[in-house]
């Protein structure tokens, strides 16, 4: 019997600063009920996908920084997610910004959860590639802040066994990180879930505007293809808060070829029926790590600065 998932692709369009909790769950739950009229199993919404993308402002005050931020999971506000999700036997994987208390301190992640089709939390997430900076930069026409109000990763990048396979999540700039994706294949993972928020144009390198949908599927489909898994990259899309985000959600075989997608930069929703067996036909050949897959020989990887080289 085929291990097949019917994946949603949620994507958002933008969220505004006022824009309440209350009023985004519910734009959630729309997409929960589209996705079972589609006969979807599990649903993947995007990065932050409570808040506007508030890194893109530079604060100071630690409760307005805070607002942003969910204190429990499910809290008040999204427990109608969840209670959808139950009735409706969806799983759903949701990114967040998680303040929560560690060594008796405040922690604060850009965190990804996995709840499976009873709405329990059976994984977590906690964002590694923290992109952008730390201090404020006028420079910018907007700021990219997550070094600023996240904390790194105390996670890393793990896998689940749900939904009858090996799933896996990152989130955003994780995925242009090939060790992301090599890091959960090592694990088996036959499907990685991702959201992400990401600008048009990146100050740094204004001339890969052009680029950024380009990039964001070459990424995803390289990742896909050399892991041999299932790739799902949602996106929170369009103009929010005056900056234009990029759109492209979509869901990828492990031959690397987008089979859903979006056409659009609103809320809108990608369908495939994802079979995991899939994976086999890549696992099993190109990339048997076992039999092909060479570390022992790949050479010094010399991370200290200035190391010599070996000879
Ligand atoms: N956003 C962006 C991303 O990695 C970025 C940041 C944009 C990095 C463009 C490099 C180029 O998609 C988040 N939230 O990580």
């Amino acid at each position: 019997m085929a291990r097949v998932i019917t994946v949603g692709a949620a994507q958002l369009g933008p969220i505004a600063r006022s824009d309440s909790r209350a009023r985004v769950v519910e734009r959630l739950i729309a997409h929960l009920r589209e996705a079972k009229r589609m006969g979807c199993d599990l649903v993947v919404f995007p990065e932050l996908a409570l808040t506007t993308f508030f890194p893109r402002w530079y604060m100071t005050d630690q409760a307005e920084i805070d607002s942003f931020f969910e204190r429990e999971m499910p809290g008040p506000e999204t427990q109608p997610l969840f209670d959808e999700a139950r009735l409706l036997r969806l799983g759903f994987s949701l990114g967040y910004a998680e303040l929560t208390e560690q060594d008796g301190r405040p922690a604060r992640f850009n965190t990804s959860i996995l709840v499976d089709r009873d709405g329990r939390i059976i994984g977590k997430y906690r964002k590694v590639h923290l992109p952008g900076h730390r201090e404020h930069e006028p420079w910018r026409r907007f700021q990219h802040l997550e070094k600023r109000y996240f904390d790194v990763s105390d996670t890393g990048f793990r896998v689940w066994r749900a939904f009858d396979g090996i799933l896996g999540m990152c989130i955003c700039n994780d995925r242009r990180w090939p060790e992301t994706y090599r890091v959960m294949g090592l694990q088996g993972a036959e499907m990685i879930l991702l959201g992400y928020n990401t600008p048009v144009h990146n100050p740094p390198a204004p001339d890969h505007d052009n680029l950024s949908l380009f990039h964001n599927q070459l990424v995803m489909q390289a990742g896909a293809y050399q892991n041999g898994c299932w790739v799902v990259g949602v996106a929170k899309a369009g103009d929010e808060e005056n900056v234009p985000m990029i759109g492209g959600t979509q869901i990828i075989a492990p031959s690397g070829m987008t089979v859903a997608a979006t056409r659009g930069d609103g809320d809108e929703l990608a369908v495939a029926a994802c079979d995991l067996d899939a994976c086999a036909s890549y696992k099993t050949t190109t990339f048997n790590f076992a039999v092909h897959r060479m570390p022992q020989h790949y050479g010094l990887i010399t991370e200290r600065k200035g190391a010599e080289p070996p000879p």
